[in-house]
């Protein structure tokens, strides 16, 4: 399996994040894709190449043109102000208030942002471009004949929503490559979300619509990130009612309960008939995850690589979560595997 990745995600680099009422290290850190990368080369998955220069028309057919503007934009904007530290909001538009665009930076920023741990700083913009081209790389793959490819992409993108980020994601890459298929003549997409938190900006982007099915196992947002979406009684609206499928799960969740939930989701995406499956890959479901709360075991992800491997789809993975730095290059290349050769 082809792996795509750019060294331009370490532009991504924050020095904060908004955690227990303290600005800490940020767990959506650089190291986190440098040591998938390593285990790759280490079990030879496959050769490793660099993304294509693309244009930002493929992002603009899922996010609104002001958001990108904002995105390209804030650091500079926030540093003008003469601020000293990253770049966080301290208001947001809540219940009652005004949803307009204000002119002053500090009101732009909690515009648009769906949650506020996410630091904004000067290489964010540069890096999130990156990583929605190396997701549009290995989507191009896909879509030119290959079985399967790998994007290695940092920060990850299934909180972004069409105008918001947060939740460490500014793109949402998968979201976008879905799209692209579309574009690219696709009936048909399915997206299955096995990232510990709910890709609430996936789900939100696709709600309406049948083209795309999206399907998210999760912590139950009772308990976990985002909060405020997620839950199992959200199945789509209007043209889109049937095709979305939430599963959250509760605390200490292990491989039994979880993988019955994507057995369960294999089936709709059988029934689905999808011309190609997107696969959200986030790790932090693993059992030392330190933001996350279920039980996988490292052996467990070769496993569910396996079974989505039974699908028999022309499958895009897409790398979102994982924050036990030093195991995440092993469970993450054990799904590769797990698929590849089962
Ligand atoms: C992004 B992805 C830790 C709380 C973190 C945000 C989690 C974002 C996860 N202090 N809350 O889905 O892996
Ligand atoms: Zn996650």
């Amino acid at each position: 399996m082809l792996t795509v990745f750019s060294p331009d995600h370490a532009l991504r680099d924050a020095k904060t994040e908004l955690s227990g009422g303290e600005l800490v290290a940020p767990y959506e850190c650089p190291a986190r894709v440098e040591y998938v990368l390593e285990q790759i080369r280490q079990v030879g998955l496959g050769d490793v190449i660099p993304p294509d220069v693309i244009s930002l028309d493929p992002v603009l057919r899922v996010h609104d043109p002001l958001y990108i503007e904002f995105l390209r934009s804030c650091w500079s904007r926030w540093r003008a102000k003469g601020n000293r530290g990253e770049a966080i909001p301290s208001v947001i538009p809540a219940r009652g208030m005004r949803q307009r665009v204000p002119q002053n930076i500090n009101g732009t920023i909690g515009y648009y942002a769906m949650a506020c741990e996410t630091a904004i700083t000067e290489g964010t913009w540069p890096a999130v471009q990156a990583g929605a081209n190396v997701a549009l790389t290995a989507q191009a793959l896909i879509s030119q004949g290959e079985a399967a490819a790998f994007a290695l992409c940092r920060p990850p993108g299934h909180h972004a929503a069409r105008d918001l980020y947060g939740g460490y994601c500014f793109i949402n890459n998968v979201a976008v490559c879905a799209q692209a298929f579309l574009d690219q003549g696709a009936e048909r997409v399915a997206v299955l979300d096995v990232d510990f938190h709910h890709g609430n900006g996936t789900q939100s982007i696709f709600y309406e619509r049948p083209d795309v099915m999206f399907l998210s196992l999760h912590g139950d947002p009772q308990h976990a990130f985002p909060y405020f979406l997620g839950f199992a009684d959200e199945n789509g609206a209007g043209p889109g009612e049937g095709f979305n499928h939430n599963y959250p799960m509760a605390p200490s969740t292990a491989y039994d309960v979880w993988s019955d939930a994507l057995q369960d989701a294999c089936r709709k995406i059988e029934a689905y008939a999808p011309d190609v499956l997107a696969v959200s890959l986030g790790v932090d479901t693993f059992e030392g995850d330190p933001i996350s709360f279920f039980r996988l075991t490292s052996d467990d992800f070769k496993r569910y690589g396996t079974l989505l491997a039974s699908l028999k789809l022309p499958t895009l993975f897409v790398m979102e979560g994982g924050y036990a730095v030093q195991e995440i290059g092993v469970n993450t290349v054990n799904v590769l595997t797990g698929f590849a050769s089962p």
